[in-house]
């Protein structure tokens, strides 16, 4: 960031759609500021995306003013110049410059599809475009990985949709790791055309938001253990992901969801997200891969909508078994698959 300190503002214009992901290993618990106490892991998806406009424009002041969808919202705006003025630390020009986002999404906001990943990633990539149209970056790879960072201080599953395919985010064995960005991960052919077919069983706005969430860790009697197990289980992830063994990813996906829940229903002031439907289909689930032997596997993010990740090679048998059996528990049912991450529009 230090390079781009001294720049003057111009007016820029760019657009730019970017995935959700979904976890495997799932980041829940911060350290400083905006940095994850474990290591986590997704696959970005392709057709859960945000698209999202922005207009930088010299100014007196940092306005912002944010449209979604044809309607003005001011919280989101407020929490986009709350972000921004964090950012003046580094880019000092920041504080002069108006700000204008329209914004869609192909998926409900709120219904726990990480809505906040693909629209807080689409619009760091917007904003590190205006960066790049000051000073280049230099490289692709130094742009992503800047809009990953800047991403990451926005929402931090958010610096994980930079990349297509699995993507790591957080300090481990592996070369490159950082805490600060994510790295796209290399995987067995095995895991090439993987599918997530989303049951969605409430669209409601969640009763907690994961920031909330994230801070309950603080003082979480099981928090170290918690952190402990996410790392083994994501070294174990990458290890089964290379070497092409997907009934050990499909396990700890599996023991991934139930923690990440775990976790809500033990921490000070405990809560749940799941609802009766979301149990329904995770059991409906299980004793499908057990009758079948299908790989079928089940994992949740911070909601109660249940992701179904499997082969694309299965999708017809699977898909048909969602199709009849499951979508009575769902208001809605969306099928997608691993995504090669964002596009400039
Ligand atoms: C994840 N989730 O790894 C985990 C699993 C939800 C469940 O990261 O406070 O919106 O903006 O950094 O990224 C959701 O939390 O939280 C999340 P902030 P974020 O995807």
């Amino acid at each position: 960031m230090e390079s781009f300190r001294e720049l003057r503002p111009v007016p820029f214009e760019t657009k730019w759609r970017s995935p959700a992901n979904i976890a495997f290993v799932k980041y829940w618990g911060k350290k400083g500021h905006q940095l994850p106490a474990n290591p986590s892991l997704s696959l970005t998806l392709k057709e859960c995306v945000t698209e999202t406009e922005v207009s930088f424009t010299p100014n007196q002041k940092l306005s912002v003013e944010l449209i979604l969808v044809d309607e003005v919202k001011p919280l989101f705006a407020q929490k986009i110049k709350t972000y921004l003025e964090s950012l003046t630390a580094d880019l000092p020009w920041m504080a002069n410059v108006g700000v204008r986002i329209k914004t869609t999404n192909t998926f409900p906001h709120g219904a726990g599809i990480a809505s906040s990943a693909s629209g807080l990633s689409a619009f760091a990539l917007c904003l590190t475009d205006y960066l790049q149209s000051m000073k280049p970056h230099g490289s692709p790879s130094l742009f992503e990985k800047h809009a990953s960072y800047l991403a990451r201080l926005a929402s931090g599953s958010a610096c994980r949709s930079i990349y297509g395919g699995f993507t790591t985010w957080g300090e481990c064995d592996l070369l490159g790791s950082s805490d600060l960005y994510a790295n796209p991960l290399s995987v067995h052919t095995e895991f090439s055309h993987m599918m997530d077919s989303v049951i969605v069983v409430n669209a409601k706005e969640k009763s907690v938001s994961s920031r909330e969430g994230h801070g309950r860790l603080q003082n979480h009697f099981f928090a170290e253990a918690r952190y402990a197990q996410a790392r083994s289980n994501f070294k174990d992830t990458v290890a089964a992901l290379q070497s092409g063994d997907l009934q050990t990813v499909g396990s700890i996906l599996e023991a991934e969801a139930f923690s990440l829940h775990a976790m809500m229903m033990t921490s000070p002031g405990p809560y749940t997200l799941l609802k009766p439907n979301s149990l329904t289909v995770m059991e409906m689930v299980r004793v499908f891969r057990e009758e079948t032997k299908l790989p079928l596997y089940f994992t949740l993010d911070a909601g109660p909508n249940v992701h179904l990740i499997y082969p694309e090679n299965y999708k017809n048998k699977i898909q048909t078994f969602i199709e009849n059996e499951l979508k009575s528990f769902a208001v809605t049912i969306i099928h997608d698959q691993a995504g090669e991450g964002p596009q400039k529009c």
